[in-house]
């Protein structure tokens, strides 16, 4: 049974050539109905792709077969690019501090890459079941040095995933990004009643996690709030405009926009500049310097007037 109208729908998952659609609840009767969709041959989204998260136009609906065809694209708020996702409206950067092990210079990578999309970051920090309360105490000051007030969770206690469950239900489609084996598909599991997707203990020898997630896919948490689960990796070297990093750093942008430092030039990159008025003593003035300093770009001061 095909139907001539259109509906619109959200791509909850991506394979090949097809993409998995959740048409809109607006209509009681396809609610909830995920359909198996190509996109239309003849159309050209000007090279744009479609990922998940994108809402897309779908006609030819099959309810038999469960099949449509995507016939455009809605304009996307937002983009992130590794894993590429769309439409998000917050970033779960989550990383265990045991089993892999806590990597600063990574959580950092993670955070100034999520930092770049523009939308609210949190950071997450898991298996707390395996370090003392005084360690645990310690990070959560680190992290709050660097501007994040990190949700710590830990197997045996189960309050902060109560807390974290009421968050995430306010937010409209959240991410889980980390390392490999760090527990986003766990914690998703805990989140969605039912869920059971895969997840592995980390490899013995190494520690490291067995990239369980191999496909980025959207689940609901109810009709107003998604969360997408990620396969792990780790971030290596960030392609960033060098005269961005200083807004993706919370300890530099909270300094020069509620402090109101006036470095001599208002595009100061506040390395070695002339005049610059940035306090560096915080943590991470070191990565900041690094990404600076890799950055091969040219740059040409605007003084202040
Ligand atoms: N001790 C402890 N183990 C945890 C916790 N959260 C997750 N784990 C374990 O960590 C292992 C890896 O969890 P996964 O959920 O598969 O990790 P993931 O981040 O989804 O990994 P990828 O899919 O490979 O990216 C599993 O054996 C979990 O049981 C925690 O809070 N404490
Ligand atoms: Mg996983
Ligand atoms: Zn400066």
């Amino acid at each position: 049974m095909k139907v001539d109208r259109k509906y619109k729908g959200l791509v909850t998952k991506k394979f090949n050539e097809f993409y998995l659609v959740e048409l809109d609840n607006e209509d009681s009767s396809v609610f909830n109905k995920k359909f198996l969709c190509k996109i239309k041959k003849s159309v050209n989204f000007r090279n744009q792709f479609v990922f998940v998260g994108d809402k897309v136009i779908v006609y030819q609906i099959d309810f038999h077969s469960k099949r449509a065809t995507i016939e455009s694209l809605v304009k996307r708020n937002n983009l992130l690019e590794r894993p590429s996702v769309a439409n998000i409206s917050n970033i779960f950067v989550i990383c265990s501090v045991e089993e892999p092990k806590l990597n600063l210079s990574q959580v950092n990578k993670f955070l100034i890459s999520a930092e770049q999309i523009g939308v609210e970051v949190s950071l997450v920090l898991t298996k707390c079941d395996l370090i003392t309360e005084h360690k645990r105490s310690l990070l959560i000051d680190k992290f709050q040095k660097w501007g994040y007030q990190a949700i710590t969770l830990n197997f045996n206690n189960p309050d902060n995933l109560k807390n974290l469950l009421i968050e995430l239900k306010k937010k409209k489609c959240s991410i889980f990004v980390g390392p490999s084996g760090v527990g986003k598909t766990t914690l998703l599991n805990k989140i969605i009643p039912g869920l059971d997707n895969a997840t592995a203990p980390v490899s013995s020898k190494i520690k490291r996690g067995k990239n369980t997630t191999r496909n980025v896919e959207l689940f609901s948490l109810s009709s107003k709030s998604y969360i997408v689960d990620t396969p792990g990796f780790n971030m290596q070297s960030l392609a960033i405009d060098i005269r961005e990093l200083p807004n993706l750093y919370p300890e530099i942008y909270n300094q020069v926009n509620n402090e109101g430092i006036n470095c001599k030039f208002r595009n100061c990159l506040h390395v070695n500049d002339q005049g610059c008025k940035l306090n560096k003593n915080f943590e991470r003035y070191i990565f900041y310097k690094e990404m600076i300093e890799s950055s091969k770009s040219r740059y040409c001061l605007i003084p202040e007037d």
